[in-house]
């Protein structure tokens, strides 16, 4: 994977021990603080000052620099510096093969992941790193992780960037960005992307995985910067025994709009009813509350547990394989361009960046009354939002019609029984000329609902009925009545949707 780099590499440096000393150059023991930029560079073989260039392996890359006027320890990095760094790679997009930003390792797989979600067609790579150790100590992991960084930016193959994405290098790794977590804070091992293989490994050589390819939105389109963030949101760990005054308080914060929920397992919280009312509350006042598991790897499934069910009937999204740093700044970022809260939600389950291995598509149906006398139609709120990867019907691995919240008109005791029919309007020709809709089968709901009492049902909907799902047709169901009457909170049929890699 090298390619003569024309135009080189810029380094960003922002601060982290990469480049820190010791606050008193006599106490080994003092605190470490970030130091200049040129502290790193002179500790950089093969790298020739005067030209600012750099020798890896037979090619001289051409290097620049941009540093942070007072570098930082990571952890004073805010949605500031993030903007800061965008746009930096926006303004000099043209001018570099590739951009390597220098780092604390502390929050960098936020930074990471927020860039991911900010640098919309972003078609060069753009790599951060940083060490564990300063680069001036003798053991130091820091050049070994900048100089493969900076091969890595440089690297082109047949005229394109060989990673073309936000990556995260470490030791003998890159990582894909909004896959990339701190794992230790001592090992040089420290990150890892535990659902998703590293995109490069670096043995002897580079070995480049086969899936790097981002899910590009239009690599054709110019880069775009997307920098209005909405940072009211909050990540909340639950634990064994939590107070659920404590959520309360926190979910009830002025101006909040965005939560992700770090849960049990594959999405597992207590099911008492204090606890779910205090979620209830927090959905129905329009906050949008996302759950990732607190497990290190694997996935959310709402629904496989009761533990979970409870959280999707009161609109608790699912964050599927998220990182919670991928889910935080990704909800900064939707909440930060999107004020419907709906689209908001709907964009939050779409794989953007390859942040999560599946996508969940949706199509809401309004909520309603219906005293079950004759059938009822219900068109779709609004089109399918889609998603970098459109969807296909052909790789759906699991589709469900959920309703939630099913309960009897004015709370009474009812016996609902329904039989759902999906129709669309992909107008088939009748044999008199006219069009018609198709209409086909989805299912039936049979369920005995006692007084003030609260069902949720949901199928999975066969092959023949995907055929009819088609986003860019307006979709309806309607609802043949064979029972009592009944209300509903949230009806939609939820399309679970793998990626083409
Ligand atoms: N505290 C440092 C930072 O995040 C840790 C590091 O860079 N290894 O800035």
């Amino acid at each position: 994977m090298r390619a003569p780099a024309t135009h080189g590499v810029l380094i960003i440096y922002t601060g982290g021990t990469i480049g820190s000393l010791h606050k008193d150059a006599n106490d080994p023991l003092s605190p470490l603080v970030p130091a200049h930029l040129d502290e790193v560079l002179a500790r950089l073989p093969t790298y020739d000052v005067a030209q600012h260039r750099i020798l890896l392996e037979n090619s001289w890359i051409p290097l620049r620099t941009h540093s942070w006027e007072h570098p930082l320890d990571s952890s004073n990095v805010t949605s500031d510096d993030w903007k800061k760094l965008a746009r930096l790679v926006a303004t000099h997009y043209e001018d570099y093969e590739g951009f390597v930003i220098l780092h604390g390792t502390d929050t960098l797989a936020y930074t990471a992941s927020a860039l991911a979600f900010m640098l919309g067609n972003l078609c060069k790579p753009v790599v951060l790193t940083g060490s564990q150790l300063p680069i001036g100590r003798s053991r130091s992991d820091a050049v070994q992780n900048l100089v493969t960084s900076l091969e890595i930016a440089a690297a082109r193959s047949l005229g394109a960037a060989v990673i073309p994405e936000v990556g995260v290098f470490f030791r003998d790794r890159l990582y894909r960005g909004c896959r990339s977590t701190k794992m230790s804070a001592s090992s040089f091992n420290a990150f890892d992307s535990p659902n998703c293989l590293p995109l490069v490994q670096a043995g002897e050589r580079l070995r480049v995985a086969a899936h790097r390819q981002p899910l590009a939105d239009d690599t054709n389109a110019a880069l775009r910067v997307i920098d209005r963030l909405e940072i009211n949101v909050a990540s909340i760990g639950i634990f064994p025994g939590m107070n659920p005054q404590l959520l309360r308080t926190l979910l009830a914060t002025e101006d909040l709009r965005g939560v992700v929920l770090q849960t049990f397992g594959t999405g597992n919280a207590p099911t008492n009813p204090e606890f779910l009312d205090t979620i209830d509350d927090a959905v129905q006042a329009g906050k949008l509350i996302v759950n990732v598991t607190q497990c290190r790897s694997g996935e959310v499934e709402l629904g496989l547990y009761d533990a979970s069910a409870g959280l999707l009937s009161r609109g608790v999204i699912s964050g599927k394989d998220m990182t919670v740093e991928a889910a935080l700044t990704k909800l900064i970022v939707v909440l930060g361009t999107e004020n419907d809260i709906g689209v908001a939600a709907d964009l939050m389950q779409l794989n953007l960046k390859g942040e999560q291995r599946q996508s969940i598509y949706h199509l809401h149906f309004p909520a309603s009354r219906w005293d079950a006398t004759a059938p009822l139609a219900l068109d779709n709120v609004r089109p399918m939002v889609q998603g970098a990867v459109p969807y296909a019907r052909d790789r759906v691995d699991r589709a469900l019609l959920r309703i939630l919240g099913l309960r009897g008109l004015d709370d009474q005791k009812t016996s609902v029984d329904m039989v759902i029919y999906l129709e669309t309007s992909s107008l088939a020709k009748a044999e008199d000329g006219a069009h018609q809709r198709d209409r086909i089968k989805v299912g039936r709901v049979q369920k005995d609902i006692r007084p003030g009492g609260e069902e949720h049902a949901s199928f999975t909907l066969g092959h023949e009925v995907l055929q009819h799902i088609d986003p860019e047709q307006p979709s309806r169901l309607i609802l043949v009545p064979a029972g009592g009457p009944c209300r509903w909170s949230k009806l939609d049929i939820a399309l679970y949707c793998r990626d083409p890699s």
